[in-house]
């Protein structure tokens, strides 16, 4: 499939997606959901890429939001479908077996801020905005937000920034732990991808184990929790990865993963 709406691109073992609809803040519509998750079915069907990071092209916005336009010409049946295709989007790409870093270069409002709650984390510009702007339009977030958020921030938390559409600095996002990390606008770029290259050059066994074990943890009571972990640990242990891992410190030489299952 060509793609009109996105970027998608590698560098090294590091898959790329950047929304590409500058003029309109790289606003979602319908074609671009359809590229994203055919770009999804790419990533999971190559195994050199071994993280992803998600970025807005131009300098201004991340993602501004559902595309509003194309959202109000939409009738109901296909507003539901709007819904539902964006939710499962979502899904996918949380439950992606690599990690996905999304970078914030600028506005991450409504959808665009659930999808960068969609990653695993997020690095920002101290340019970025971040924001549930969707009570100012007469709607309430629809692509999870009123469910990852307060997970990610609390519900207080949560609730303030919905029920006003208040959009926060960076800095602020960061305050609250919905940023790991905010740079300089120059900075984002390089730092995001030392990071995604750093993530890269780890097993990728064990790297889907962390992230199995926090997701399906974080719902799970304590003790159900740590038998998740349990599960992938001995998992990861006689993987081909973990056994050279642990030969490697033994010989005092650096672990050559192949991301091998068995
Ligand atoms: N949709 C469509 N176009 C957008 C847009 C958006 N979300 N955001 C910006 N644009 C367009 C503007 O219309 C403008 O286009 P032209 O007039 O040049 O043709 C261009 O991008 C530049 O925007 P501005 O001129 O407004 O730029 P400013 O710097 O002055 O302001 C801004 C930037 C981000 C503060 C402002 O553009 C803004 O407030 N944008 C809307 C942000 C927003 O409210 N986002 C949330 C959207 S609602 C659902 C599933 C999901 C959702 C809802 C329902 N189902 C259940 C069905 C999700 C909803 C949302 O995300």
């Amino acid at each position: 499939m060509a793609y009109e709406n996105i970027i998608f691109e590698k560098e090294g073992n590091v898959g790329i997606i950047k929304f590409n609809r500058p003029k309109a803040l790289n606003a979602i519509n319908s074609e671009m959901m359809v590229e994203l998750g055919d770009a999804l079915d790419r990533i999971e069907g190559d195994s050199s890429i071994k993280v992803l990071v998600l970025t807005g092209e131009g300098d201004k916005s991340f993602v501004a939001g559902a595309d509003i336009a194309h959202m109000s010409s939409l009738p109901p049946l296909q507003l539901r479908k709007f819904s539902m295709d964006g939710q499962s989007l979502f899904f996918r790409l949380e439950n992606l077996s690599i990690p996905a870093i999304a970078c914030v270069n600028g506005f991450a409002l409504g959808g665009g801020c659930e999808i960068a709650m969609a990653c695993d984390f997020i690095y920002a510009s101290e340019k970025a905005k971040f924001g549930q702007p969707e009570i100012t339009l007469g709607l309430i977030p629809g692509f999870g937000g009123t469910q990852r958020l307060p997970r990610q921030v609390g519900k207080a938390m949560a609730k303030e920034l919905c029920m006003t559409g208040e959009i926060i600095s960076a800095q602020q996002a960061k305050e609250i732990g919905l940023v790991n990390k905010v740079f300089p606008a120059e900075e984002l770029w390089d730092a995001t991808i030392k990071t995604a290259q750093s993530i890269a050059a780890k097993g990728r066994v064990s790297m889907s184990g962390i992230k199995k074990c926090i997701d399906r943890g974080f719902d799970l009571d304590l003790r159900a929790g740590c038998n998740v972990e349990a599960d992938n640990f001995g998992y990861c242990a006689v993987s081909p990865d973990g056994k050279e891992g642990m030969t490697a410190f033994l010989e005092k030489r650096k672990p050559d993963f192949k991301g091998e299952l068995f």
